[in-house]
Parts: structure tokens; sequence; C-alpha cells
């Protein structure tokens, strides 16, 4: 005997039922399409909390041959007590037969105990030919909870709410594709007004479901910092530099820088997939640009000022942490480990530009020969770049935050969401920037690691 509450999602073919079920079992996997008739059988689908479920709701086909079921049911004169037995009688007379295949199919898991949740389109105006799948829904007895789905837009909001009063205990308005986490659980609750039993389990449930998402979020912001630091921290070994002779190196550099940026952003993509997995999306695409540590500027500069500082912004915050020269130099230093071997005029003209300093090129003989002996390419030591991971991994993070997993499209970052970092308060920046140096020479066990884990969380919260 299962002990948990059990809804079947019915209703019209097209409107919206199998992605109720999945924003609401927090399922990517629930076939979702444009195309009417794509759930062509029950299926099962359960919200496990600790691998206990929570409740469980049951996709089904659209009703496709609503009047003639209802004429068969309605065959027989029976009294109203007598009706959900001929409900019975239907299943068993059509089960196996091609003809009432749909109906056999979303009517079945209802005569099994489930309740009735069903899904109408706000944005169309109600009509009469509902009201026999209605009756056929009120003619099974269950327990029913009509929800009206804005599909595009809540014109006729109002007029549904009118007819589905008359059938429906609970009438409720969700829009599985943009409902907030507080909705869902709002509707949950609903839920559990439907199933005078399951009132208490469910509000324990959605209490239950609130602290999870706390400690996701926790979680969330610990793979976040833990990705930042990888990412920061990131040098690439290089035997063919080590033997290479020094004239030849030129030559090799681009094919070297090419392969850094590949491990940056496979590096990236890997935080950013633990992070789906902890929200249990499982084939999500994202729509992201792609990082790119550039030979001649480091980075390209438009993705610089889109996810990180602006130029200006930067200086400003290294002088007020009050280490510009620390930064600077080590921003040099950064530029030339990764350049090693192959400063050209135009790197240094690059990054000296970019500091907006011609000093450092007086320093460059120093970290050439200094450099070209370790072999490596990277840490990325500008103090830019972290503001540009972290900016880039709260973006991806808040994006998938806010999303169903009713959602079909890729995941698209906010173009608002690309200057977080930029439009934080300078305090905030110079604080940042202390960390990510901590961070970097101390690591994950550091206090600044702590503390950047923190205010991550702090503002996923924010998200949410
Ligand atoms: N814009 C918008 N589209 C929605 C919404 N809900 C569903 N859709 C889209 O409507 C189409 C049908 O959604 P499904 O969830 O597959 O509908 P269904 O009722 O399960 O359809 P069948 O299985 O064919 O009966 C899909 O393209 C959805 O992305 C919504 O709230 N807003
Ligand atoms: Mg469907």
């Amino acid at each position: 005997m299962r002990d948990h509450p059990v809804f079947a999602v019915v209703g019209h073919p097209n409107k919206g039922k199998s992605s109720v079920v999945a924003a609401l079992t927090q399922n990517d996997q629930v076939k979702i399409s444009p195309v009417s008739g794509t759930t062509r059988v029950s299926q099962h689908f359960a919200l496990k909390l600790d691998n206990k479920i929570v409740f469980e709701l049951v996709d089904t086909p659209g009703f496709q041959r609503a009047n003639k079921c209802l004429a068969w049911l309605s065959q027989e004169n029976v009294t109203a007590d007598q009706r959900p037995q001929r409900v019975d009688a239907f299943i068993a007379h059509f089960s196996g037969r091609k003809e009432f295949i749909d109906e056999v199919e979303l009517l079945t898991p209802i005569m099994q105990g489930a309740g009735i949740i069903y899904v109408i389109d706000g944005s169309l105006p109600y009509s009469p030919e509902y009201e026999t799948e209605m009756e056929i829904l009120r003619w099974t007895g269950s327990a029913r909870l009509a929800l009206i789905n804005p599909i595009g837009g809540d014109t006729y909001v109002a007029q549904w709410q009118q007819a589905l009063n008359q059938y429906f205990s609970l009438v409720r308005v969700f829009d599985p594709l943009h409902a907030s986490f507080d909705q869902h659980l709002q509707l949950l609750r609903t839920f559990g007004q439907l199933d005078t039993h399951k009132t208490a389990a469910f509000d324990f449930a959605i209490e239950e479901l609130e602290r999870y998402r706390q400690l996701k979020l926790q979680q969330a912001a610990r793979i976040i910092v833990e990705s930042l630091y990888r990412l920061i921290t990131f040098q690439q070994s290089s035997s063919r530099l080590e033997t290479m002779a020094k004239e030849k190196l030129a030559a090799v550099m681009p094919d070297e820088i090419s392969q850094f940026n590949e491990k940056l952003n496979h590096m990236e993509r890997e935080g950013q997939q633990q992070l789906e997995a902890l929200f249990l999306y499982h084939q999500l695409e994202a729509d992201i640009v792609r990082l790119q540590v550039h030979q001649s500027e480091l980075m390209d500069a438009s993705h610089w000022s889109l996810w990180g500082l602006e130029k200006g912004q930067l200086i400003m915050v290294s002088a007020g942490a009050g280490a510009a020269i620390g930064l600077l130099a080590d921003a040099g230093l950064g530029g030339a480990s990764l350049m090693t071997g192959a400063v050209s005029g135009g790197v240094v003209g690059g990054l000296s530009g970019w500091l907006g300093l011609d000093w450092l090129k007086d320093k460059l003989p120093a970290w050439l020969s200094y450099n070209s002996e370790k072999h490596l390419l990277g840490p990325v030591r500008d103090p830019n770049f972290a503001f540009v991971i972290l900016g880039r991994a709260l973006s991806h993070a808040s994006a998938m935050l806010i999303r169903s997993h009713a959602d079909q499209n890729k995941l698209v970052i906010d173009q608002s969401k690309l200057n977080v970092m930029q439009s934080l308060a300078l305090k905030t920046q110079v604080r940042l920037l202390k960390q990510f140096r901590q961070l970097s020479d101390s690591g994950l066990q550091s206090k600044a690691a702590d503390k950047l884990r923190t205010w991550v969380f702090q503002q996923l919260t924010e998200e949410v």
C-alpha cells in the first residue's frame, strides 16, 4: 500500500498537462511538445525527498472522444451513487481496444484512487465542449481540482472560474512555465486541502521542501566558490614549452593558448553541470558565451566589460583595496606567464594600455626572464578574471533557479544579469577583490572562501 497522495493530471490535448507535471515534480524528462497528442500513455512521476516519495503525479493523454464516452456512460440509467461503477465498467469494456484508448488511459489512474487535476488554457474562451469532459470527471466521484494555465495570457480566467467552480471544489491559476518556488508551495498546500486525510502530511512536506531548498542553495554556493577557485588558480604546464627552442615558441603559442581556453571552459562547464544536477536538470543546454583568454589582450574587451568590471572601475577598486601596486604587479606577472616566451609588443601594449600605465613596459624584461623558466601558462592573475568568472557563475545559477522544469528552451542568460558584478557597490567590489586574492593564495579552507560562500549564498537567496 502506498502512503503518498497521487493525482492524475487530465484535460484537453495540448493544454500544458505534461508541463504541470514537469514543473511540480521538478522533472525535465517529462515529454512536452507543441504537437497535440504528445502524451499517449499514462505515466507516473514522483517528487522525492531523501528518496521518499512526497507525492506522485500521473501525466495522461488528453480526452479525444469525450462526447462518445459520456454517451456510452449514459446509455444505462444509473443513479449518482452508481456512476463510479459505470466508469469502471467503461474501462473494463474498452480496455485493450482501440476505440477509447486515450479515455481508458486517463480514467484508469483516477479509478485506481488518484485525485484529479484538470488543466485548461485561460487564454482561450470557455466553451461548452469542455462540459462533457468535466461531466465525465464528475462521474468518477474523485476529489477534483481545476488549474487554469494562462498559456497565452489571462484574458478568460474570470469566465473560466465561473464555469469551473460548478464542477470543481477548488480552482486555481497556475502557470507551469513561470510559477515561482513559493507559488509551487502554495499549490501543494491546495493539493493537501483536496485530500483531507493528507493535509498535515502535505504541510510537513512543504516545510521539508523549503528546508531542502535552503540546503541546496548552500550547496550551490559551495560549488560556485570551488569552481571559481579552480579557474583562478588553473595552470597549464607544457612539455612542449620546455623542450622548444625559445625562437620557436611564438609558433606554438596560439595552440597553447587555445588549449588553455579549452580547459578553462571545460572546468567552468563542469561546475555548471554540478549545479544543474543539484537542481535536477539533466539535459540543460546553456546559451552562454565562451570564456576566452586571448593572447593579445588576455581577454576579449567586450566580454570583459560584459561579465566583470569596466576598466575604470577595476582601477578604482584596486586603489580602494590599497593594493594597486601589488595588483598591477600581479597582473603583469600573470600576463607574462601566460605569454611565456612569446611576448610581443602587442601584448605589452594591450596589457599596459588596459591598465592605463606605461611604466609596466619598463618592467617587461624582468618578467620575461623569470617566467620563461617556469614553462607554465596561467594562472590568469588579472584581478578582473575572478570577477568575470563569478559574474558568469551567478548569472548561470540564477537563470537556472528561476527556470521551470517544463521549460523546453535553452537556458538563456538574462542580459541584465550580465552586469551583476559591475553594479555592485564599490565597497563590495573591494571586499570581493581581497577575498579573491586570499582564496587563490590560501585555498578553499580559508576564511575568505567561507566569506565568499556566504556572499554567494545571499546572492542566490535574493534570486528566488
Ligand atoms: N507560453 C506557454 N506555453 C505553455 C504553457 N504551458 C504549456 N505550454 C506549451 O504548450 C505546449 C503543450 O504543452 P504540454 O505540456 O505538452 O501539453 P499537454 O496537455 O501535455 O499535451 P498533450 O500531451 O499533447 O495532450 C508545449 O509547447 C508547451 O511548452 C504556458 O504556461 N505558457
Ligand atoms: Mg502531455
